[in-house]
């Protein structure tokens, strides 16, 4: 088996003792008196860092030292060009760097890391390759309609933006953050979970080195209720951009609320993914296991509820049930694992929890259903099918974010649209047939910002990302990126001697 300390001196890598925050281009020192964190690699359970906690006066500075930074201008106010060749240099590192960057992801998170080299961490690269092109192309708004003026639309950087980054992906989800920020010319401070430092901070270094000023992106670690709530609650931030679950979500906006600041929030989901009775079989069941163990379910689009056609839902669940009983569960830095850990050991324990109480409330287990203890100390699961007759058990209705799902008859198109939407989330939705007008009919119904038709997910980074109901507020995407993370302004111009009442000249 691979250890962590294999997989690292085989990328001749060495992990800091104590992981600090990245502040004006520098890690911060380590203090004899700090809180600190252990990490964990949730493969085995063994500890592999510590992470210091930064207090409210070390993220009261790294915000100072964003506004310092935007405030000089060096990326404010940098040419498009400029801009544009950093996130571009700052991709093609990350290219170069999948396999040390997967590996750190995967430490942390214990995500499979040939997956993260292969797919997750190149998505980072996207990310920025893409905002690189599209603040090329995009362009403010003149008015000419009023005789004798025109009125221009511009945008200018909100300032300083504060990013909190979630656990469950996080280079892809910080990378998402960092380059709709970024582009538009605002600095920030980027918190990354407590449990997932190590990926994050490689990035940041990487754009560094690729040209981005110091102290254009600032790093603070610790836990969300001292480091996360003195970033959340600052006076000092013009933008938050959240992504992780709808309980924080709720303090953060209350934080944000006592200044007015703008929020962008990505939360949960817990989406429905329909196999119509003209699906192709073969394909339908491939993307449903896609779609539930992906990241081991922990993954905000998870098709976690998988509605099925009565006249196929035999055959359907006697071959997902065969084909998920035949995952390959075990270490992520193994090249053939299928399905890792939980990302921690809390989260593990909050999985298992979800698993009894669907028990408990008559779901019939077809297989799965317990922890992998067999697998050692790691925090693994194994996947886990449970046939539901309602979709008020609490499987059905609450974030499991494990690998865990439900399958649910239905008998026709009415009954599926009205159980897909019976939710308080609505992030996505994904839907079987072989009939288009079958699934355009259902996208025009359903309650949610994106429906994958007869595809798991395939990402086209033109078009918005983001839910309904709990699931968030805003989108991701470019022009909603522009929109949240600038001011706009108009400039009305008179263009010759337009009047001009004239006041004080009644005599
Ligand atoms: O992460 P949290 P949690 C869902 C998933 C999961 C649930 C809870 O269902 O089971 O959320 O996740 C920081 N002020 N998703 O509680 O709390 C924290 O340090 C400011 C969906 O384990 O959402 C971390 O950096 N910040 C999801 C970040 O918030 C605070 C991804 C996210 O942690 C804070 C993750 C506070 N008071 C979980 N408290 C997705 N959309 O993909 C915590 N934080």
């Amino acid at each position: 088996m691979t250890t962590p300390q294999q997989a690292i001196a085989d990328l001749d890598l060495t992990l800091p003792e104590v992981i600090t925050g990245h502040v004006n281009g520098v890690a911060l020192p380590v203090k004899e008196d700090a809180i600190q964190h252990a990490v964990h690699f949730p493969g085995t359970g063994e500890q592999i860092a510590l992470l210091q906690e930064d207090d409210p006066e070390a993220v009261a500075a790294a915000i100072e030292c964003a506004r310092s930074q935007f405030q000089g201008g060096a990326w404010s106010q940098a040419s498009t060009a400029t801009r544009q060749s950093v996130f571009r240099r700052a991709a093609t590192l990350i290219r170069e760097h999948a396999e040390v960057l997967g590996l750190l992801e995967s430490l942390c998170a214990g995500l499979p890391s040939s997956h993260l080299a292969a797919r997750q961490v190149p998505r980072a690269a996207d990310n920025l390759d893409f905002f690189a092109d599209y603040i090329g192309v995009m362009a403010g708004e003149t008015f000419e309609q009023l005789p004798g003026y025109q009125t221009n639309v511009t945008r200018q950087p909100a300032g300083v933006a504060a990013l909190f980054a979630p656990w469950n992906a996080p280079l892809a989800l910080a990378s998402m953050q960092i380059a709709s920020s970024l582009a538009f010319g605002n600095t920030c401070v980027l918190k990354p979970s407590e449990f997932t430092p190590l990926s994050i901070l490689k990035l940041v270094a990487l754009m560094e080195e690729a040209g981005l000023p110091s102290g254009t992106i600032n790093v603070v670690n610790g836990s969300g209720a001292v480091t996360g709530a003195a970033l959340a609650g600052s006076k000092d931030i013009d933008r938050i951009a959240f992504t992780g679950g709808g309980h924080t979500a709720r303090q953060v906006m209350a934080a944000a609320a006592a200044h007015l600041t703008p929020v962008h929030f990505e939360l949960g989901g817990k989406s429905a993914n329909i196999v119509f009775d003209d699906a192709d079989m073969e394909r339908a069941i491939d993307g449903s296991l896609v779609n539930i163990f992906s990241n081991s379910g922990q993954i905000c689009i998870a098709g976690s509820r998988i509605l099925v056609q009565r006249g196929i839902a035999e055959r359907f669940m006697k071959d997902f049930v065969a084909r998920t009983e035949a995952l390959i569960v075990g270490n992520p830095l193994a090249a053939k694992t299928e399905v890792g850990p939980m990302a921690f050991k809390a989260h593990w324990h909050r999985v298992l929890d979800h698993i009894e109480r669907a028990k408990s409330e008559g779901a019939t287990l077809l297989c799965g259903g317990e922890a992998r203890t067999d697998l050692g100390d790691g925090y693994f699961i194994a996947p886990t099918v449970f046939q539901v007759d309602s979709n008020q058990l609490s499987l059905c209705q609450e974030e499991v974010f494990g690998p865990v799902v439900s399958i649910q008859i239905f008998d026709d198109d009415d009954d599926a649209l009205s159980i897909a939407n019976d939710s308080r989330y609505g992030l996505v939705g994904y839907c079987w047939t072989s009939s288009l007008a079958r699934a355009q009919a259902f996208q025009q119904r359903l309650n949610a910002g994106t429906l994958w038709i007869n595809t798991p997910l395939a990402r086209d980074l033109r078009a918005p990302f983001g839910g309904f109901k709990e699931s968030g507020i805003g989108r991701d995407g470019p022009r909603q990126a522009a929109e949240f993370f600038t001011e706009e302004k108009a400039t009305i111009t008179a263009l010759g001697n337009t009047p001009i009442r004239k006041l004080g000249q009644s005599n």
